[in-house]
């Protein structure tokens, strides 16, 4: 028994993505009738092989572009993308095989997005992290048959920021994420332009989309065969669609924009010659100071921003490590060269604070989120299209408290996700947050039992999501609806 006990917490702990290290055996001498769950394990991930050089998916070509408005047309769409040499898998994408494009917009311009579905089932576009009005914002609702297609229309509103574009269909967002749906979107604004950092796309501002896949033996994507209730996860970690990846770059400094794209996987990341790095933008853009840390935690849609300083490092190669010992991105280092963003940031790079008025605030909005497998729930109920579950204001601020209910099971993480809108944490489990969720954050990962306070405005009108970032918790219903009018 006593082995029995301790396993189920090791399961747990493996959820918060502790268990790559565990031995094998162990998992199959579980008793696998006392986890309640199907799927109890997470896929062991492989290190990158470092063979194929990692390309920065291409920038979208605008329809149209004048100085205040631009316009674009995004095609989701399936397709074979040649991951593996000489073979074809077959993938989604958008405007591509596999994966997505960039999109950059301008806080300030207008932008039009003609959406298309040649998929042959339905789908919608989500845009993560963008302010806009449940109109536009591409969840559930605003399903697109096959061959529909539908034109959307916003002005950016927001500081610069990393934010991405994803499918949303009830039940089906886990499998058409991982055949290939996502893609990145640039908010870019005189902040940012302005800023001595690195800037140059594909120099040295490079995005990095991680995912993690199961390919079968004849290196498809079976999402059925590797599907988990409790969150996919894959042996081979792709970025930005490249296996076994490789980076080569010259000695200076590079500007890393990570997204966790995965359905569940979090990656917590540093670099093997323990040299510390800055992380510049959380979420919703920047953060009003850098953070300097040698190891940096990402949840499923999250996405963190950071500066890697590699003119003083003496080695060829140094590699992005996943935990311990799972090398995900070798990094090849070239010549130094005269790096123009030699300085240290100085300069408060955002202004975010939240009012004395806003934290004395009464929590007027209670989520918790509980559950495991199919029996994922937020305040005790799954998902109905037809029931609203919060209604709040336009510009309001409300104080919300989300809860990970810890269970007899210990539980699991659960990346909480809000749409159309980026919020701010107060305080975690009664504490001022550390550094890295001081920004603006549209997804927070809570672990089993903690508790966040978190002020949440909407600046647009419409139905909004708020669900679990867990593919497939969000796929068993994990998700309510808030109105805001
Ligand atoms: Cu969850």
């Amino acid at each position: 028994m006593k082995k029995i006990a301790l396993a189920g917490i090791v399961v747990s702990l493996g959820m918060l993505g502790a268990c790559d290290q565990l031995d094998r055996n162990d998992m199959k001498n579980m008793d696998h009738s006392a986890m309640n769950m199907e799927h109890e394990t997470i896929t062991e991930l492989k290190s990158s092989l470092g063979v194929n050089e990692l390309n920065a998916p291409k920038l979208l070509k605008p329809d149209q572009e004048d100085r205040d408005s631009i316009s674009y047309t995004v095609r989701a769409q399936q397709g074979t993308a040649e991951i593996f040499d000489g073979i074809k898998t077959k993938t989604y994408g958008y405007n591509e095989d596999f994966l997505g494009p960039v999109i950059r917009v301008e806080k300030g311009m207008n932008v039009t997005i003609h959406l298309v579905n040649d998929l042959k089932e339905d789908t919608t576009f989500h845009w993560h992290g963008l302010e806009v009005s449940g109109n536009e914002d591409g969840g559930p609702h605003n399903v697109l048959k096959p061959g529909e297609s539908d034109t959307i229309n916003f002005t950016v509103k927001q500081d610069a920021s990393t934010l991405w574009f994803h499918p949303h269909p009830m039940h089906k967002t886990g499998e058409q994420v991982f055949k290939g749906l996502a893609g990145l979107l640039y908010i870019d604004d005189k902040n940012s332009e302005r800023f001595d950092i690195p800037k140059t796309y594909g120099d040295d501002d490079y995005p990095l989309i991680l995912q993690d896949k199961t390919f079968t033996a004849d290196k498809q994507l079976d999402y059925d065969k590797t599907m988990n209730e409790d969150g996919t996860t894959g042996d081979t970690l792709l970025i930005n669609g490249v296996v076994d990846p490789k980076l080569t770059v010259d000695r200076k400094k590079i500007r890393l924009r990570i997204l966790n794209g995965s359905n569940m996987r979090s990656y917590t990341l540093h670099f093997d010659n323990g040299m510390a790095f800055q992380q510049i933008a959380s979420d919703g853009g920047f953060l009003n100071k850098p953070i300097t840390t040698e190891e940096i935690e990402i949840a499923p849609a999250e996405r963190v921003e950071i500066i890697v300083d590699l003119t003083a490092v003496k080695r060829d190669v140094i590699n992005l490590v996943h935990q311990d010992a799972t090398t995900i991105l070798p990094i090849h280092l070239k010549e130094s060269i005269d790096n123009p963003q030699k300085a240290k940031i100085t300069e408060p790079l955002n202004n975010l604070e939240i009012s004395s008025q806003v934290k004395r605030k009464k929590v007027t909005k209670t989520i918790k989120l509980a559950g495991m497998g199919k029996s994922v729930t937020i305040n005790n109920e799954k998902y109905d299209p037809n029931r609203i579950d919060f209604t709040q204001k336009q510009n309001e601020v409300q104080v919300w408290e989300v809860e990970n209910v810890k269970d007899a099971m210990e539980g699991m993480n659960h990346p909480f996700h809000i749409h159309g809108t980026q919020f701010q944490v107060i305080s975690i489990d009664g504490k001022e947050p550390v550094g890295s969720l001081s920004g603006l954050k549209d997804t927070i990962s809570l672990k089993p039992g903690q508790k966040a306070k978190i002020a949440v405005k909407f600046p647009e009108k419409g139905i909004y999501m708020f669900h679990c970032h867990i593919l497939e918790h969000e796929d068993n219903g994990m998700m309510g609806q808030i109105k805001v009018d």
